[in-house]
C-alpha cells in the first residue's frame, strides 16, 4: 500500500518536473525494497550533479514522496535523550535539510531525531556552485555550501508550520550558525538560541568549520569560554520550559593541544554545556582513490572519515570521563560502524552521505544489523555498551601540534 501511494506520488512529482531530471521512467520497478534505489533510484540520482540530487532529496522530502519505513524499532534500540525517549539512536545529521522543510518525512523513513541547519541569522548564498561533490569510489562527500541559508526568520516560519501540522513525534535539533560577514558570533547564536529555543528540543553551535576564515581561532580556549558561558547564562534568563541542551559540535581535525583546552572547557562550571557532536566533515584527505575529487577543497564525509571520527569520540569520551553525552557521527554505512562509534563513547548516532549515497533504506539496514550485533554479543540496550573500548583500541592519530 505504502509504494502504490509512493508511485502515485513519484507519479504527479514527475508532471511536476524537478529541474527537469526525467529520473522516473522507472516507477514501475519500484517495489518498496533496497533494490529500487540501488539499482534505479540512487544511480539516477548519481547522474546529477551533487547539489541537484540534495535538492531532489529534499524536494521528495518535503512532499513526503519517500515511503514510510516499515520496520518497527527493535527493543534494544531505545533510549533516552536529555528528556526524551528515542525508538532508535539515529539521527539526521545537520546539513541535509538545512532549511527545516523536511523533518516529518526524515522521521517516516526511521530515523530517531532530526537535525536542522546550519541555520544563520539573515540569509545568505553561501558559495559558488558547484560546492558538492560525490565519489562513489570513496562512499565520500566533499562540500563546500559555505553555510548557505535561508535565514531565521524562513526556517523558523517553517518549523513552526511543522509544528501545528503535528505530524512530526520525535526529538528537534537546530544547527545555528552564524553570518559570514558577521564580525560577533555570540550575538549571531544568541539570536538563535532565543529564537529557537522554545521550539526544538536541543540546539547545537559548533566551533569550526574547515571553509569560513578565522573560523579557527574560535576554537582557542579563552574564546570558548566566554562564547560558551555566555550562552548559558542567556538561556538562564528563559523560561523554565524554553531551556534546552546545548551541545557543541566539533571538527575532527584538532591537535592534542586543542583537545585539551575543549575538554578544560566544557566541563567547567559555568561554560559546562550539555552535550558534544563529533565530528563534523574533515579538511583531511587520507587515503582518497578518486584523485580529481581529493583535489576538491572543502569538508570530507563519509568512510574516510569514520575513523577519526571514531578516534576523536573515544579520547573525548575518555577525557570527559564519560559524563557528557556524545552524538557519534562520521562514516557510518553499516550496524558494525555503529556499534564501534557506540563503544568508542556515543550515546546517540547521526549520519549524513550514507543517505544521501544509498538512500531511505540504509537507515534500515543499519537499525537491524545494529540490533543483531547487540544481541550477538550479548547487550540488552546500546546503554550497556556506550565506552566500553573508548581506552586507546581505537588508536590516536592526533595532528601535531601547531606550535
Ligand atoms: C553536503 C553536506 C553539508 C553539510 N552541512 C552541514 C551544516 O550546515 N552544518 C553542520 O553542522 N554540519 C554539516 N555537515 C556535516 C554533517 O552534519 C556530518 O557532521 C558529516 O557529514 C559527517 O557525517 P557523515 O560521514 O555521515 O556524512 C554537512 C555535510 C555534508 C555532506
Ligand atoms: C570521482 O570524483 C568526481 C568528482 O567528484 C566524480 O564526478 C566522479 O563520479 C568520481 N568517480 C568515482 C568513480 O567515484
Ligand atoms: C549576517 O549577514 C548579513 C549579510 O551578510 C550581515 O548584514 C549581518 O550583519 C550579519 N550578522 C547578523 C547578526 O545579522
Ligand atoms: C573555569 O571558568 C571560570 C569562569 O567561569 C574561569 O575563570 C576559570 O579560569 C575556568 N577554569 C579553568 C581551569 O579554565
Ligand atoms: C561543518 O563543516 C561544514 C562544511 O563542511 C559546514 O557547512 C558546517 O557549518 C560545519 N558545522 C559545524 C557545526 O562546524
Ligand atoms: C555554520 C556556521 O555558522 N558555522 C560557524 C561555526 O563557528 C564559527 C566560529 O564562531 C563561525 O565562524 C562559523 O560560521
Amino acid at each position: 500500500m505504502a509504494s502504490s501511494k509512493f508511485v502515485k506520488k513519484l507519479t504527479s512529482m514527475a508532471i511536476v518536473g524537478v529541474g527537469g531530471v526525467a529520473a522516473f521512467t522507472g516507477i514501475s520497478f519500484y517495489n518498496g525494497n533496497e533494490k529500487f534505489y540501488e539499482n534505479i533510484l540512487m544511480p539516477t540520482i548519481q547522474k546529477v550533479s551533487g547539489e541537484t540530487a540534495h535538492e531532489l532529496a529534499i524536494f521528495l522530502c518535503k512532499h513526503n514522496l519517500f515511503p514510510s519505513s516499515t520496520l518497527k524499532d527493535p527493543e534494544s534500540l531505545k533510549i533516552s535523550f536529555f528528556n526524551h525517549q528515542l525508538s532508535n539512536p539515529i539521527g539526521i545529521a545537520a546539513g541535509f535539510d538545512k532549511q527545516g522543510e523536511a523533518v516529518e518525512n526524515l522521521e517516516r523513513i526511521g530515523f530517531g531525531f532530526v537535525e536542522i541547519g546550519s541555520v544563520t541569522p539573515q540569509p545568505q548564498p553561501g558559495n559558488p556552485k558547484p560546492r558538492v561533490f560525490r565519489s562513489p569510489l570513496d562512499e565520500a562527500i566533499i562540500n563546500r555550501y559555505g553555510f548557505n541559508s535561508l535565514g531565521h526568520a524562513v526556517v523558523f516560519e517553517n518549523l513552526k508550520g511543522m509544528k501545528e501540522r503535528q505530524r512530526f513525534k520525535g526529538v528537534l535539533g537546530v544547527n545555528l550558525g552564524k553570518n559570514k560577514t558577521s564580525e560577533n558570533a555570540l550575538e549571531d547564536y544568541s539570536k538563535g538560541l532565543r529564537l529557537f529555543s522554545p521550539i526544538a528540543d536541543y540546539i547545537v553551535v559548533n566551533v569550526s568549520s574547515p571553509n569560513t576564515p578565522g573560523l579557527r581561532s574560535l576554537q582557542s580556549k579563552k574564546e570558548l569560554q566566554e562564547l560558551l558561558t555566555n550562552l548559558l547564562k542567556i538561556r538562564e534568563s528563559l523560561p523554565a520550559e524554553h531551556r534546552k541542551p546545548i551541545l557543541l559540535k566539533l571538527a575532527p581535525d584538532l591537535t592534542k593541544d586543542d583537545v585539551n583546552d575543549i575538554v578544560t572547557v566544557v566541563t567547567n562550571g559555568s561554560s559546562k554545556i550539555d552535550g558534544l557532536i563529533i565530528s563534523n566533515t574533515t579538511i583531511g584527505r587520507d587515503d582518497l582513490k578518486n584523485e580529481t575529487f581529493a583535489r576538491e577543497t572543502g569538508g570530507l564525509s563519509g568512510l574516510p572519515l569514520k575513523l577519526k571520527s571514531t578516534q576523536l569520540i573515544a579520547e573525548m569520551y575518555s577525557l570527559t570521563k564519560g559524563k557528557i553525552p556524545i552524538i557519534g557521527v562520521g562514516g557510518i554505512f553499516s550496524g558494525q560502524d555503529a556499534f564501534d562509534k557506540i563503544e568508542a563513547g556515543s550515546s546517540f548516532l547521526q549520519l549524513y552521505t550514507a543517505f544521501a549515497l544509498h538512500g531511505p533504506p540504509v537507515v534500515e539496514k543499519i537499525k537491524s544489523e545494529l540490533d543483531g550485533i547487540l544481541k550477538e554479543k550479548g547487550f540488552k540496550s546500546i546503554e550497556a555498551a556506550i565506552g566500553l573500548r573508548a581506552d586507546g583500541i581505537f588508536g590516536s592519530i592526533f595532528i601535531q601540534n601547531k606550535m
